[in-house]
């Protein structure tokens, strides 16, 4: 039979293997799929081509693709097999040329069947959904090879996609099982995993996590959120100075930090920023600068110390990008760190269609990570999954700060995406970042310590 003697060949090339494994995410698995090498087994691939060729006959869909890398030569293959042409989403957008998102002809409302070779936590599939949305073609259904049964069968049905998988994880078991390729203990192994799938390991809790020697800036702001039993950071994103002090005053009890956008403040003068500085002190919170910095290391040096502003001077907190690489973090904090002033680097955001990929912020948390004055990371995530995949890249000694929150997900009318709390704070976020959310309630103070307690209760400390 095909589909045995497809599993049987899969596992002697070594594309499925059983052992331990450490997956990305942390969680230890009694098995590993990697698709990557069977094209180099013409044989291998064409029995694959015909399996899911057979498995589609009866889903109507005008084009057929594949994911990149892995999928995209099975899906090639597909296509000739049911006659049907083949697009694809580029993985990297080009600068140059037509720019275009999805290869190949086709037309508005055109339905798509998209191959896959794993389902695991199903973020590949939403994307590239988005992707093929975006150029106005509908998903006809996804098909991967091996579901290994995770939670993404769950979140590409409830987004209401169709989708089929060649095999299960305990399929491909049984198969060998009874072509006595494996035994019965690794069997077990297996299903014991399935029935009982490990979460992510949690990191240890925040006292445990806190390092003085290599991250003075986030034990300082650990002890203070221990201290007032929050990980809010209010954002006043009020211009309006006297209005900003007032809901600055009324937050300040429930609050680690007030964020700040100083260049947004109508007024900057030494009584204001001495009214803030008096309301951080008496209420024990920081000043987080979200000034973002950008440019290379002479300019940010600049930016921070000198001008108008002269952040370096109050700001406890301040966010930078990590475009510019690591020059910026020399010019913002010198070889060794000369100001007190700890720093948050954008490695994801929260704006829809942002242009961060996960190359990216592997790079941004790679640059980070070897600096002393780096707090932590500023970072959004399409659900807890996808975050806490996201936050098993972080160090323990450094944060997550996470804007783009508020107590329902939702968004505005200007590309913000909202999480929950509950999700933030399941996903592994240290600190959530909450602008509308608290300022725009009738009662800040009232809507400061409701986020206070909705979020405290998740946190490990
Ligand atoms: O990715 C990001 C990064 C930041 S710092 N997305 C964000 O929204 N922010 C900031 O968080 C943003 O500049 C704003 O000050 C705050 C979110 O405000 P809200 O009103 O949408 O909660």
């Amino acid at each position: 039979l095909l589909r045995e003697k497809f599993i049987l060949d899969l596992f002697d090339i070594g594309a499925v293997k059983f052992g331990t494994f450490k997956l990305k995410s942390g969680i230890i698995s009694p098995f590993y799929l990697d698709f990557r090498e069977i094209v180099s087994y013409p044989e291998i691939m064409n029995d694959l081509a015909t399996l899911i060729a057979e498995s589609v006959k009866t889903i109507e869909c005008d084009q057929v693709s594949g994911i990149p890398y892995t999928a995209l030569p099975i899906a090639t293959l597909v296509s000739q097999k049911m006659r049907k042409p083949l697009i694809y989403a580029r993985k990297e957008v080009k600068s140059y040329g037509t720019g275009k998102k999805v290869e190949g002809q086709f037309k508005t409302g055109d339905r798509c069947l998209v191959i896959d070779d794993v389902m695991s936590t199903g973020e590949s599939k939403i994307e590239a959904a988005k992707v093929f949305a975006a150029s106005g073609l509908s998903i006809a259904a996804f098909v991967v090879v091996v579901d290994r049964s995770f939670a993404g069968k769950n979140i590409i049905e409830a987004n209401g996609y169709k989708y089929a998988a060649l095999y299960t994880i305990a399929d491909v078991t049984d198969i060998l099982l009874r072509n006595n390729r494996l035994d019965e203990q690794k069997v077990r192994d297996v299903h014991q995993f399935l029935q009982n799938p490990p979460q992510a390991k949690s990191l240890p809790g925040l006292r445990q996590r806190k390092s003085t020697e290599s991250n003075p800036s986030a034990a300082k702001l650990i002890d203070r959120m221990l201290e007032k039993k929050s990980n809010i950071v209010a954002s006043i994103d009020i211009s309006d100075n006297d209005q900003f002090l007032a809901v600055a005053k009324a937050v300040a009890p429930h609050v680690v930090m007030i964020k700040t956008h100083m260049d947004v403040m109508q007024r900057f003068d030494d009584a204001f920023l001495n009214a803030l500085l008096t309301i951080a002190k008496n209420q024990r919170l920081f000043i987080f600068e979200d000034r973002k910095f950008a440019d290379i290391g002479n300019t940010v040096r600049m930016q921070f110390h000198e001008g108008i502003y002269k952040i370096a001077d109050w700001a406890d907190y301040i966010t930078v990008h990590g475009v510019a690489g690591p020059g910026i973090l020399a010019g913002l904090f010198g070889e060794q760190q000369k100001t007190k002033t700890g720093g948050f680097l954008l490695a994801r955001m929260s704006a829809k269609d942002n242009l961060i990929d996960n190359a990216y912020t592997e790079k941004v948390l790679a640059m980070g990570i070897k600096h002393p004055a780096v707090t932590g990371y500023i970072g959004h995530g399409l659900n807890r999954e996808d975050i806490r995949k996201f936050r098993a890249s972080i160090p323990g000694h450094q944060l997550l700060a996470m804007p783009g929150v508020q107590l329902k997900a939702g968004g505005d009318e200007l590309g913000q995406q909202y999480l929950s709390v509950e999700e933030a704070m399941l996903g592994g976020a240290d600190l959530l970042i909450v602008g509308r959310g608290i300022y725009r309630s009738s009662d800040p103070a009232a809507a400061a310590e409701e986020y206070k307690n909705a979020a405290w209760q998740h946190l490990q400390i």
